[in-house]
């Protein structure tokens, strides 16, 4: 057989250190679907593309490697978006491959033609075609080089049939490298570790960085270290272990009013990898009035985009926090605790069992029943907020969600790349009845495959975020934002061959969650919640982080 581009893609793949990818195929990637045959590397048939996005995101956040996905021309590689937009809002390396039509027939409205390249523009790092078989190899290379350096992130590229199908030259033009240059930073570490050492009532600010930089050991060594209070972003939960004395919890709409109080009050924010969205600021103008701001992000159009800040570092999170266990020793700040802990007091009386109800209760007995370092993926909406409030992050990469883009379905699918990804951990993804309803086709995947991932579905018969927003800021009128009782989702599931069952939460949910960690392989469990259980605390539109509406 010659040697054709399609060889030489499956090539770089594997020098990559690829080994699983996702996708689905069309007439234009057939040369590549062909010489995957052949290829160490498995290709996981997925039922659409977006889940491929969402599959290759998952793997790529629980293993830390760079996530691969491949669809087709035209409607493939449209259906990627929002998968690609998930992975661009929540900086995971991603690396998509889209075929495009023959070179010949480019701008003609070719069957399928798509200019792929100018819809993901705004969504990537990059995106661009491989426009000569000669730069198959070096267009890849530069792709995952892209993808993971600096702010990682995903990078598209299209390349032609006719390319793909081309017998190799031998010959390769490379790209140049482009190497970044490193950033002067100089003195403002010691500017920053001075500030805070005079500070009375300092908080860090865990953000998603410190997962993507692969610091959450050292996060926690310079927490224990320093004995500094943190509090997290969505996408920073779980770096920390937590339990600690030291965890206010997460911050924003939806967070904790510890931890919202607490950052309210503070003096000085130690911000690590954290890009300060409204989602965790609530109004900017009223965001942290008191509090000197230090940012430091690998990204430099992070500083300073949403907030004001002080003092500022552009680098890598870990040589950021080996310098600062150097400069930041341990202070008896003792009123700041005491604070603290009388807060702390407060907000758990008044938030009792996380402000999550029943279903906070059924995800903790389903946490119990596993393994420590089992994996939870939420979907979106009340769901998500139940989930990560409930869960405690006991092991890395234990909490896997959606937090820039807020997907609805992204939890099912990605659930298929993390346990591929982590075939050793046991994965349970929790999704309202909305979002499952979006990726419910990625049932048939994980049939076909045996994937033996938990499932768990929180059936309020509603879109339940949308209908809480609905009772306490639209007069209570409920509009488009019932689902009903229209599906049977014990029949479906069964239909897709996957075992599953109906319980009541209110009733003892521990026989169904036995049966669920027992099952070979996968299993569904429906909770019928009621549709007026709510999230509380929650930050009404327009207002600050303590004024938080704490129950109905
Ligand atoms: C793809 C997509 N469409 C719409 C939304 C807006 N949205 C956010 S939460 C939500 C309701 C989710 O309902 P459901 O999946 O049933 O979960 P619940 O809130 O009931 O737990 C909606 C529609 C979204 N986040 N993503």
């Amino acid at each position: 057989m010659k040697t054709i581009g399609a060889d030489i893609v499956l090539q770089v793949l594997e020098e990559e250190g690829v080994e699983a990818i996702f996708g689905y195929p069309g007439a234009n990637t057939l040369p590549l679907n062909d010489r995957l045959a052949d290829s160490p590397i498995r290709h996981y048939l997925m039922r659409h593309e977006q889940a491929a996005a969402h599959a290759a995101d998952g793997y790529a956040r629980v293993t830390g490697k760079t996530g691969v996905c491949l669809a087709t021309s035209g409607p493939g590689a449209t259906n990627l978006v929002t998968g690609i937009a998930t992975a661009y809002m929540d900086s995971t390396p991603l690396v998509a491959i889209t075929a495009q039509v023959n070179s010949e027939l480019w701008g003609r409205d070719a069957f399928q033609e798509t200019d792929i390249i100018g819809i993901t523009m705004p969504i990537t790092k990059h995106s661009f075609m491989v426009r000569d078989p000669e730069q198959i190899a070096s267009s890849l290379r530069s792709a995952f080089r892209l993808a993971r350096s600096g702010r990682p992130g995903p990078v598209l590229l299209d390349i032609p049939r006719d390319i793909l199908g081309t017998p190799d030259s031998g010959n390769e033009r490379s790209i140049p490298e482009n190497t970044p240059l490193p950033y002067e930073n100089g003195e403002a570490l010691v500017r920053i570790a001075e500030a805070l050492n005079r500070s009375e009532r300092p908080i860090i600010l865990i953000g998603g960085g410190i997962k993507l930089g692969d610091a959450c050991d050292l996060a926690t060594a310079f927490v224990k270290k320093t004995g500094i209070p943190f509090v997290s972003t969505m996408m920073g939960i779980g770096s920390i272990i937590s339990g600690n004395g030291y965890d206010l919890g997460f911050i924003g709409t939806h967070g904790n009013q510890l931890a919202n109080s607490m950052i309210h009050q503070s003096d000085f924010i130690l911000a690590l990898g954290s890009r300060f969205t409204e989602r965790s600021t609530s109004v900017i103008a009223k965001f942290a009035p008191l509090a000197s701001v230090a940012q430091i992000d690998i990204d430099p159009t992070s500083i300073g985009k949403n907030i004001k800040v002080d003092f500022q570092w552009i680098g890598d999170i870990k040589d950021a926090l080996v310098a600062l266990s150097e400069l930041v020793p341990p202070r008896d700040r003792s009123q700041w605790e005491t604070r603290i802990n009388e807060e702390r007091a407060l907000s758990a009386a008044k938030e009792g069992d996380d402000g999550c109800g029943e279903a906070g209760l059924l995800i903790r007995k389903i946490q119990a029943a596993l393994p420590r370092d089992a994996i939870v993926i939420p979907d979106v909406g009340l769901n998500q907020i139940w989930t990560v409030r409930s869960w405690q992050c006991r092991s890395p990469r234990s909490l896997i969600t959606t937090g820039g883009m807020g997907t609805m379905g992204f939890s099912l699918p990605a659930a298929i790349g993390v346990k591929i990804g982590a075939p050793e951990r046991e994965v349970v993804t929790v999704s309202g009845d909305g979002g499952f309803l979006m990726n419910i086709q990625e049932l048939a995947t994980i049939s076909s495959y045996c994937l033996p991932l938990k499932i768990v579905v929180l059936n309020n018969g509603h879109l339940g975020m949308i209908r809480q927003m609905q009772d306490l800021f639209f007069e209570a009128r409920f509009t488009n934002c019932a689902l009903g009782d229209t599906v049977d989702l014990v029949a479906v599931a069964r239909g897709f061959g996957i075992p599953a069952e109906r319980i009541p939460v209110h009733g003892n949910p521990d026989a169904a969650i036995a049966r669920m960690k027992e099952a070979k392989g996968p299993y569904l469990v429906e909770a019928v919640i009621d549709q007026d259980t709510y999230v509380y605390p929650i930050i009404p539109p327009g207002k600050s982080n303590v004024e938080m509406i704490s129950g109905k």
